[in-house]
């Protein structure tokens, strides 16, 4: 059981769901498994967003890390900057009606540990009407030696938990590895490709065996006129989502109390584990029930179980 109160934020008069992609045939796909993969419209982009990585120096050399994660204010923004003024002009042609939020690197070293986890990624908007994208491109080779994306494919649908800073209880954890061994499919993304997903897909990718660094860009974006937010859960359980600026995604300090406006707060938020066959039920079901009902489902916080 998720312990909910009802989302003056996101609660709907039955919102109409949004379109994410200009293509029809791409966005219902897309509605689907919560993914496409696209080719950019000019791959050569990938060139100039490598030199920035080359050029700004994060600091770190080991181990899996995104620029966000950095404690470097100025580093994290000039990265964003960059990369969002190369790489945004090459994804807006692909969505409908949408702002870039932040743009980062996700870097994996030849050396230490570089898996990560499965995770669905942070909250970013009211997900009444559908959840902010992620846009993540290789800016290097990504083959099974380097850990390929791996997703499972429409869990958009039904994975309704909240997702925020430092860490959320997720209901997946005691069956995450069966879960990834069983359900979840690697995705091919080429350089010179970028993968749309909706933030709410379960994904993951493995340790870099490569002996090279890995290198990928995301961009984070929201449909035009969307409110940011982001949910911070405090030691104690206790949740608060607050409206943000966008240059709070290139300045916040993961573990820190939020600045911004608080909207709303939850006192204790828990969740149940699931078992897998509860998980394959709830996906069974997922693809059976029709947009409204998937909208209902979405603003109460429970996915049809
Ligand atoms: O770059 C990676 O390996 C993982 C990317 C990811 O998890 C994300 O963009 O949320």
């Amino acid at each position: 059981m998720v312990h909910w109160d009802p989302d003056p934020v996101t609660e709907p008069s039955l919102p109409r769901l949004r379109s994410t992609l200009n293509d029809r045939r791409l966005e219902r796909r897309f509605q689907r498994d919560g993914y496409v993969v696209l080719p950019l419209p000019d791959p050569s982009a990938v060139g100039p967003a490598l030199e920035v990585f080359e050029r700004i120096d994060s600091g770190i050399s080991e181990g899996y890390y995104a620029s966000i994660h950095s404690a470097d204010n100025a580093y994290k923004a000039q990265v964003d900057r960059e990369l969002s003024a190369i790489l945004w002009p090459q994804v807006a042609p692909l969505l409908a009606d949408f702002s870039p939020l932040v743009a980062a690197f996700m870097v994996k070293p030849a050396t230490g540990t570089t898996v990560v986890p499965v995770h669905q990624d942070w909250i970013t908007k009211d997900e009444a009407d559908g959840a902010g994208i992620t846009c993540w491109m290789p800016l290097t080779p990504i083959t099974a030696a380097e850990g390929k994306m791996t997703v499972l494919p429409g869990s958009h649908r039904y994975l309704h938990g909240l997702r925020g800073s430092p860490g959320f209880p997720v209901p997946y954890q005691s069956i995450v590895d069966e879960l990834r061994d069983e359900l979840m499919v690697e995705v091919e993304v080429a350089v010179g490709e970028v993968m749309v997903m909706d933030g709410r897909v379960l994904h993951t990718t493995a340790q870099n065996h490569s002996g090279r660094m890995r290198v990928a860009a995301y961009l984070n974006a929201l449909p035009q006129g969307s409110q940011p937010l982001h949910y911070y859960r405090a030691p104690d359980g206790a949740v608060e989502v607050f409206a943000v600026e966008p240059s709070f995604f290139s300045t916040f300090n993961i573990g820190e109390r939020p600045d911004g406006r608080l909207v709303r707060t939850i006192d204790d938020y828990q969740v149940d584990d699931l078992t897998l066959a509860e998980l394959k039920a709830m996906g069974r079901r997922s693809r059976r029930v029709g947009p409204l009902d998937r909208l209902r489902t979405t603003w109460s916080g429970q996915a049809a179980r």
